[in-house]
């Protein structure tokens, strides 16, 4: 190798101004340098070892995080190419970790993650670490490398024989880069274990050096380190089964379609069922990459769910009962409670809409309603109780939709009699500016009366809510609507739901209020109302959550008095701090004042420590991510007991915990 020696030629120039690019402008390559950019750079790697996966030639990927929060990825895949790169007269090892974009595999007839959405090469993720290393077994050698900010430390070189091979690459983002270099187990798990689901027979052992291993029953450590192994044989049937851990399942096995169409090299994997919330959860893939937007595939997948089992339906006469009725049947109707994986490998996708969370691929549709519909018609044909329990659940749909339909046209209807009229519990604001009224949405009436005279009135409004209101994960959709809380909320806030093309959609054009604060007791009773309303909103309102208008408040647990001095607390912690500046004691009669709740505050406490926009604490409510959202409300609200138990011992350290 010693005939490359680092000769400062026109390819090195450009390599390095290619990484100095990235480290002036990391945002432009790996969308931010907060925990999200951290954490993409582990992706940027793996992703290449599930090409090599996808190509057929690794089966195992070894990530560990070490104690310095570096990361190695291990895969047993061909090995990055060592031999000499004749353009530029240099190891293709070397080319291939300092080229923007030199990543690329050269043939076009495999499925390629990177490359695809993100992909932005791991010549990017060289060029933002501080030190990388690259170790490369294949054909009987080990090569190595170093760099430091993506300049190579020495040129590739030969440092033993092996008989296995791989690609070995360890880095150390960057601290001059990254706001903060902490990896974050969870966040890495979390897709290791969806990768291991996409990619069945693949394994993905995670170690994390931070964390000490489990013991076993002999009290010994069985690994050194914290160590967990993801691997699926059933992918994406197991998928299935456990988006759905928290939902009661209908038929007794997902149904799974397995395909591919030679002629575009297009493979098609979706695992669905059945079950008994009322929600749709489709979940879509393209080449590994979670495609938020849906696109083709989900088209063709939606397409032949509603033509088979309206189809099966028909011939069997399962739908009279609705005919009679003057109901019809929608494309929806077939989705509710509906879970399913749809997950393809497209050779060359287009990513298209806001995101590039879109397929664009035209191609597709038809090749995955037509495999699906080859499936779905056998499975119906075989198991006629199984596509009964299905298509009666789809009858209730529509009946319920229809009944649903007339509550709330009622609702909004007798509104619009009433000439708008307000609920007769709002204590509205004087003023008629959304951008600066705020409308506080109180637990009981008691807490509504204090918040009614500790408001100011020009801007803010109070609804109390009484007790605890519905839950709607578990409520049929009329019922809903004529639940008297939730019609208050939906008449005083001025939204109402409209039908477009079959869809509901909210329309929000006429909110009144820009700020919408729930205001619940901070104990357990409380949290738990603050959870009933954010269900409703999630389920029925989520362009309000979206939209930013939807805030928690904080009133504090205690008051710390000494003397005339009074201080609110809003921990444990804040109040020891009060009670020690204090002299070590305070003398209030009753001791600490702990706020039982927001009625034990008199209006002009509840003002200074909750409602006052100068001293409050607000809190507002983002949805981080859909997926996770989407579960944990499923889970805390939903039938299944045992996940939300686990959830809540597992979440309890961040819960206000009532003493
Ligand atoms: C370029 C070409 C080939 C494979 C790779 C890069 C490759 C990159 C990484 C990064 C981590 N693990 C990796 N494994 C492979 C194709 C190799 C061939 O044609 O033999």
């Amino acid at each position: 190798m010693s005939e490359n020696k680092s000769n400062y030629d026109a390819s090195n120039i450009t390599a390095l101004e290619g990484l100095e690019a990235v480290r002036k402008r990391p945002g432009m390559y790996i969308g931010s340098t907060d925990s999200k950019g951290l954490h993409h750079l582990v992706w940027e790697v793996v992703d290449n070892s599930i090409d090599e996966h996808l190509a057929g030639h690794c089966d195992h990927i070894d990530l560990v995080i070490h104690k310095n929060n570096s990361i190695t990825v291990r895969d047993n895949g061909r090995g990055i190419p060592t031999g000499m790169h004749e353009k530029l007269q240099k190891s293709a090892l070397e080319v291939v970790m300092t080229v923007l974009h030199a990543g690329g595999k050269f043939d076009k007839d495999t499925y390629k993650v990177s490359g695809g959405l993100h992909g932005v090469g791991v010549s990017c993720v060289n060029a933002l670490s501080i030190d990388l290393k690259v170790e490369v077994h294949r054909e009987g050698k080990v090569f190595e490398q170093e760099y430091s900010k993506g300049k190579p430390q020495y040129d590739v070189r030969q440092i033993g024989e092996t008989d296995k091979n791989g690609t070995n690459v360890t880095f150390l983002p960057d601290p001059e880069i990254f706001e903060e270099v902490i990896y974050e187990y969870e966040i890495l798990a979390k897709r290791a274990r969806e990768l291991s689901y996409l990619n069945k027979g693949l394994t993905i052992v995670m170690v994390d050096e931070r964390q000490p291993g489990k013991k076993g029953e002999d009290g010994k450590l069985e690994t050194e380190y914290k160590t967990e192994k993801f691997h699926s044989e059933g992918g994406l049937k197991e998928f299935v089964k456990h988006l759905d851990i928290a939902r009661p399942s209908i038929i007794a096995e997902p149904i799974h379609v397995i395909g591919r169409d030679d002629k575009e090299n297009v493979e098609v994997e979706v695992a669905m069922q059945y079950n008994t919330s009322y929600q749709e959860h489709i979940h879509s893939y393209v080449n590994n990459i979670n495609t938020r937007e849906g696109g083709t595939h989900v088209n063709g997948f939606r397409r032949a769910v509603t033509r088979e089992f309206k189809k099966y339906a028909d011939e069997n006469g399962l739908l009279d009962k609705l005919t009679k009725q003057k109901i019809s049947i929608t494309g929806e109707d077939f989705r509710e409670g509906l879970t399913a994986v749809v997950s393809v490998k497209v050779p060359e996708p287009q990513f298209k809409g806001q995101t590039k969370g879109e397929l664009g691929n035209s191609e597709v549709t038809a090749i995955v309603s037509q495999k699906m519909g080859e499936v779905l018609k056998y499975y119906l044909e075989e198991n006629k109780d199984q596509a009964k329990r299905i298509i009666d659940k789809v009858i209730i749909a529509a009946t319920a939709r229809h009944a649903a339909r007339k509550a709330r046209e009622s609702v909004q209807r007798k509104n619009v009699l009433a000439g708008g009229g307000l609920p007769g519990k709002l204590s509205d604001c004087s003023s008629k500016d959304p951008n600066i009224s705020e409308i506080f949405l109180v637990e009981g009436d008691s807490a509504g009366g204090t918040a009614k005279q500790g408001r100011d009135r020009h801007f803010q409004a109070i609804l109390p809510l009484r007790g605890k209101i519905l839950n709607v994960e578990k409520a049929m959709e009329h019922r809903i609507y004529e639940n008297e809380e939730i019609k208050n909320m939906f008449t005083a806030l001025g939204v109402s739901i409209e039908e477009k093309e079959g869809q509901r959609v909210l329309n929000i054009d006429k909110l009144r209020y820009h700020k919408i604060v729930i205001m619940c007791d901070a104990d357990v009773d409380g949290s738990h109302i603050v959870t009933l309303i954010l269900t409703f909103f999630f389920r029925y309102m989520k362009p309000l959550i979206e939209g930013g208008y939807i805030y928690i408040a904080a009133p504090p647990l205690y008051q710390v008095k000494k003397g005339k001095k009074s201080v609110y607390c809003w921990n444990d912690d804040e109040r020891n701090d009060a009670i020690s500046q204090f002299g070590g004691q305070d003398d209030n009669s009753i001791k600490t004042q702990r706020y039982k709740g927001l009625g034990e505050m008199n209006a002009d406490q509840l003002w200074e420590t909750t409602m006052d926009p100068d001293t409050r604490i607000l809190r507002q409510v983002k949805i981080e991510e859909y997926l996770d959202a989407d579960s944990v409300f499923s889970m805390l609200m939903g039938d299944e007991v045992p996940p939300r138990r686990a959830f809540i011992e597992e979440n309890a350290q961040y819960a206000n915990v009532d003493v």
